[in-house]
């Protein structure tokens, strides 16, 4: 990003140790969204699956809005059957590699418990695909970021959202920017900072969220756009891009703009 030299925090937050984020699976045990039950217990010590756990009995979980979108019963809908096709053991495609099940076939979250089984809010077992957009753009020599924020949670969060079937992930992108914040940028020619696992509060131990994440710095031509909420937008904004912003972005988004900065960093 240009100008960032300039700015000691900036160069600051280039230099932050991603190790505190690594593996981050946090959010996913100790937030919820408000219709879900209470998640069971899971310390540190008993996350990963690897790991005996007698006494864990975590409730299970799926929303009747996940339920009556199920695809087998509803041609529009968009979610997995809630019977696993035949109980069949299946391959489940995910940036985070082979995806073990369990004793009922179900696919087990790859960062370990969650306190909750079942598949909560989100429509697919296993992996549910996403593309993040992430923007920024210098003004008066200040670095900024594009961020929604959400309805559900009202937090400020990247402008991403669901990949449709068959889509490309970067077109995820390009469509999300424009309908979550109304502006136009080709989003293929971004680079990408980030594919894997997300720490969003909606994951349950058998499905969860991943993305793909990619970064355009935006020319001053591209960045006056008029910004204009869309319909899972309470509103789309700039902030700045400083430490305090950063740790409080939706789910793992942190993670993910640090990534971008750092990707940028010219020493
Ligand atoms: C996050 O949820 C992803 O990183 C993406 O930003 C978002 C997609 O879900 P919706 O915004 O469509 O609810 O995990």
């Amino acid at each position: 990003m240009p100008n960032k030299s300039e700015s000691t925090e900036y160069n600051n937050l280039q230099e932050t140790n991603q190790e505190r984020f690594s593996n981050s699976h946090i959010k996913s045990r100790t937030e919820k969204p408000p219709i879900y039950p209470e998640r069971f217990s899971v310390p540190d010590e008993k996350v990963s699956w690897d790991i005996e756990y007698p006494a864990y009995d975590p409730e299970y979980f799926v929303a009747d809005v996940v339920l009556q979108n199920d695809r087998s019963i509803n041609s529009s809908g968009w979610a997995d059957s809630e019977n696993l096709p035949d109980q069949e053991k299946r391959d489940y495609d995910s940036y985070e590699g082979k995806i073990e099940l369990d004793s009922k076939n179900r696919p087990l979250n790859p960062r370990g418990r969650t306190g909750l089984t079942g598949r909560g809010l989100l429509g697919k077992w296993g992996p549910n695909f996403a593309a993040d957009p992430i923007i920024t753009r210098t003004i008066n020599d200040k670095n900024e970021l594009l961020v929604i924020v959400r309805k559900d949670t009202k937090e400020y969060a990247l402008p991403g959202g669901m990949v449709d079937k068959d889509e490309k992930m970067s077109l995820t992108a390009t469509r999300e920017l424009k309908e979550e914040a109304g502006i136009d940028v080709d989003m293929s020619l971004a680079k990408e900072v980030y594919k894997g696992y997300v720490d969003d509060p909606r994951n349950t131990d058998n499905a969860w969220m991943e993305t793909s994440a990619y970064h355009i710095h935006l020319t001053n031509e591209q960045a006056n756009q008029t910004l204009r909420a869309g319909d899972d937008a309470r509103d789309a904004l700039w902030i700045d891009i400083n430490e305090e912003n950063l740790n409080n972005l939706y789910a793992s988004h942190s993670e993910l703009v640090y990534k971008a900065i750092k990707a940028e960093k010219i020493d």
